[in-house]
């Protein structure tokens, strides 16, 4: 055991491959997550706990942001659900204790999946230049520290203000408020490297960045495509509101290169005949498509489109795009020219597929796309997202019941984050609203993002950086480039709950700062707080956590940053820090007052079930574009060519994991068991490959500015796309290149990485 969990060697002990599994969920799903839970939590807390995920009076579940439906089951959560809140609910502790027994050396030696599994952090951790042990701070030395630093910097510019898509609205909201009264927008977030591409495209084309659709809207849609996203494991609530759509005759598409056991079939654990049979077939049909092939399946669809609809009329909405769009015209004379030989090339799909694809768009009149990581993740992931809005649009799906695109976003509250202005490219719009409010002129020139910080970090331009949850250096591209940036950091600070690599390899000093989780009772001086989140609908509502906090000293996240925006700004602002930390409702008044559509918070959030945010083209067809029309736009198709012998590599999630947290080491609907360190293989690229199955590969990737490599992974025959691998994040982070990037968003490619494989080195 010892032995399997140390960093990089868990690769062939006990690991073993089965046939991977067709149907997800059910009666095996309600088991894991019930061992899981009671693993961590022991049976009391198991059952207060996960009897208030998503319900009215409860804590949103931090597991997706999937919204909850308006009737909820009494057990409105999901396996995975369930890991994440026992994965934060545990009763271990990683103590002051802990730390004395623990030198920084070797807890770099762990395994992620071991690091994890020693519980919650309990108090403040000082790393102090060339200690070998974190050693506890009181909290007031700890922000008396980082406001030292900061206030040392030559530049607020200096510093960098990370968030993940955890953080509550309240807590987000005060966050950005500190890092530009300070002086910055060096607000890099998670979002930089999910579903910016969403964004980026979605306001272009569409005037807003976010998803058009509600979950009502599945109740109506004919055909609901998938591209790109795993829903068994990622977001599996989502497989119940596919049943039902099902159910009332919805045909529903799968594009993926993977076979993903949740889209082919499902057994609802809610429902008493979920628990037995075979489940409900979920996906009609299944487009395998390349990595990266999206752009040219959508385009030859969309050219199909034109061409029905002059065969025979009634295909494109020529009203909805006279009325309310622009740029028809160019997109059909651009398409006209496409060649097929170079959408089978990119797609790898048979011709037949895509033309039946594009017959069943053309012949449903509500249509949903949803996407996450699949399609985000790419190169030409903004040009793909702005292709899939031209066929919403072509087809006048979106802005009525029953249609529209749909970017299934992953953190909780990561929408909500960007909401409350996490962001390092605010508009002039917010910094004038945020200016007004607060008395100060909120920075302009906009800030670094999670790829430009690292450079700047490389370059000695940033010297300090703080962290709002998450784990950066595990998260984030290149590792070891991203590692030697943030060694030559003056200081680095990680609000947290629980221990991450991101801990271990810092700059000069380093600041643990412990906080509540959402499942945590969270009181202040006016009593018990709630705070709010957004889901990838737009809906706004309440969360309130129920348990006891895992130690005393722990803080809110509100509570640090206005604890520490007194030490750093003192008296220069009247901003009322301490009002917002006694009663987040004072925070949530000046949201109000701020951000369009949070009018009247504190009384919409008491609402069952919250509120939805304004979104024009889905409330009134119209678009917020500089023109005032939905934009159809011209997106070039490149087909990425991989050199002869190697492959297209993405790296994803396995059923076990919760981005960078390891619940355990199986993949179970994938046929993993006991290791993490597998590439999967298409059986004829491996022979071609001279490899065999269970063969143990060196993976090195091919960039530019040279070659990456990661060590020791087994071979593994799978039913893939050709040409195209799979591996997990994070442990193949290091292969990804920090300047392989997607264009217009700036996301790391991690779904499309040139690689070889060669027999490991002994
Ligand atoms: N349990 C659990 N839940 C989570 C998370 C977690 O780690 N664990 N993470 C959360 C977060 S932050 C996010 S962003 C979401 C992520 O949710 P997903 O996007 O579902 O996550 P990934 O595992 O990255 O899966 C990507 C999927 O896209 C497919 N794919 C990859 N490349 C391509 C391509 O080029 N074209 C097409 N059509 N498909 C492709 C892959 O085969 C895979 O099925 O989940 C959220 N929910
Ligand atoms: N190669 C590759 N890289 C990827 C991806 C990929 O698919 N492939 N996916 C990308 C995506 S989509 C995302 S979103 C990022 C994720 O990037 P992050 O959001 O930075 O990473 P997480 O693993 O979700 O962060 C986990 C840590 O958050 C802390 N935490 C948990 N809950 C709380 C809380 O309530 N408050 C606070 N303050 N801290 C908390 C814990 O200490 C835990 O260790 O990774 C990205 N990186
Ligand atoms: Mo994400």
């Amino acid at each position: 055991m010892a032995e399997r969990e140390r960093a990089g060697v868990d690769e062939d002990i006990g690991l073993s491959i089965d046939r991977p599994e067709d149907v997800a969920a059910g009666p095996a799903a309600v088991a894991w997550a019930m061992r899981h839970a009671l693993g961590a939590m022991g049976p009391v807390r198991t059952a207060r706990t996960l009897s208030r995920v998503n319900q009215v009076s409860g804590f949103d579940c931090p597991g997706c942001a999937w919204p909850d439906p308006e009737h909820r089951h009494h057990a409105e959560f999901c396996e995975n659900g369930a890991k994440a809140v026992a994965e934060e609910a545990t009763r271990e502790q990683v103590d002051r204790a802990f730390f004395e027994r623990h030198s920084v050396t070797s807890l770099c030696e762990q395994t992620d999946y071991w690091l994890g599994r020693q519980g919650r952090l309990t108090e403040p951790m000082l790393l102090d230049a060339d200690a070998t042990h974190y050693t506890p701070i009181a909290w007031d030395d700890a922000f008396g520290l980082i406001a030292e630093e900061l206030l040392a910097l030559q530049s607020p510019d200096e510093a960098a203000f990370y968030t993940s898509g955890r953080t509550s609205n309240e807590a987000a909201f005060a966050y950005q408020l500190l890092a530009r009264a300070f002086g910055t927008n060096n607000l890099p977030d998670c979002s930089n490297m999910c579903h910016e591409s969403s964004g980026v495209a979605l306001t272009e084309t569409i005037g807003i960045g976010k998803g058009s659709v509600s979950l009502q809207d599945f109740d109506e849609a004919e055909l609901i495509v998938i591209v790109g996203q795993n829903p068994g494991t990622n977001h599996p609530r989502m497989l119940s509101a596919l049943e039902q759509a099902k159910r009332r005759g919805a045909r529903i598409v799968a594009v993926n290169p993977l076979p993903e056991a949740g889209l082919m079939r499902f057994r609802n654990p809610q429902r008493p005949s979920g628990m037995l049979g075979r489940g409900t077939p979920l996906a009609d049909s299944f487009l395998q498509i390349r990595l990266g092939g999206d752009l040219a399946l959508f385009k030859a669809i969309n050219r199909r489109l034109f061409e029905l609809d002059s065969q025979r009329g009634g295909v494109i909405d020529h009203q909805f795009l006279a009325e309310r769009c622009e740029g028809a015209e160019q997109l059909r004379d651009e398409l006209a020219d496409l060649r097929w030989a170079q959408v089978l090339e990119a797609t790898g799909l048979p011709r037949e597929q895509i033309e039946h694809l594009a017959d069943q768009i053309a012949g449903s009149e509500r249509i949903i796309v949803c996407w996450a990581m699949g399609l985000t993740q790419h190169r030409d992931s903004v040009a793909s997202i702005r292709e899939i809005v031209n066929t919403l649009l072509l087809r006048g799906a979106i802005g009525k019941p029953g249609a529209g695109a749909c970017p299934v976003r992953g953190h909780s509250n990561v929408q909500g984050d960007r909401t409350m202005g996490i962001f390092e490219k605010p508009t002039d719009e917010f910094l004038d609203g945020l200016g007004l409010a607060f008395g100060f002129a909120p920075p302009r020139h906009h800030g670094h993002d999670v790829v430009d910080s690292i450079q700047a970090m490389a370059r000695g331009e940033v010297k300090a950086f703080l962290a709002m949850g998450g784990n950066f250096l595990s998260a984030s591209p290149d590792t070891a480039a991203t590692a030697a940036a943030l060694r030559r950091l003056r200081l680095t600070v990680h609000v947290s709950t629980k221990l991450n690599r991101s801990h271990l390899i810092t700059g000069l000093r380093a600041l643990i700062l412990p906080t509540l989780g959402r499942t945590e009772i969270d009181m202040q001086a006016s009593g018990a707080q709630q705070v709010t989140v957004e889901d990838s609908m737009s809906v706004v509502h309440a969360s309130q956590g129920r348990l006891k906090p895992a130690s005393r000293m722990l803080l809110s996240e509100v509570s640090i940053v206005c604890r520490l925006a007194r030490a750093l700004l003192g008296e220069r602002h009247q901003i009322p820090w301490q009002a917002f930390e006694n009663d987040y409702a004072t925070i949530r008044e000046r949201i109000a007052e701020v951000i369009p559509g949070f009018e009247d918070f504190n009384v919409r959030i008491a609402a069952p079930g919250g509120f939805v945010l304004p979104h024009p083209p889905r409330d009134e067809r119209s678009f917020p574009t500089a023109t005032g029309k939905a934009r159809l736009s011209v997106n070039p198709l490149q087909v990425l060519r991989v050199p002869q012998g190697r492959l297209l590599l993405q790296t994803m999630r396995s059923h076990d994991q919760y981005n960078t947290t390891i619940y355990g080491l199986n993949d179970r609907y994938r046929g993993i068991k006991a290791g993490r360190r597998v590439i999967l293989v298409h059986p004829n690229d491996l022979r071609e490959l001279g490899l065999a199955d269970g063969d143990i590969v060196d993976i090195t990737s091919e960039w530019e500015d040279g070659d990456r490599m990661v060590q020791r992974f087994r071979a593994t025959s799978y039913p893939t796309a050709r040409g195209c691998a799979a591996a997990y994040y994070p442990e193949t982070n290091p292969l990804v290149p920090l300047g392989a990037r997607a264009e217009g968003s700036g996301t790391p490619a991690s779904k499309s990485i040139v690689v070889r494989l060669e027999p490991a080195r002994a």
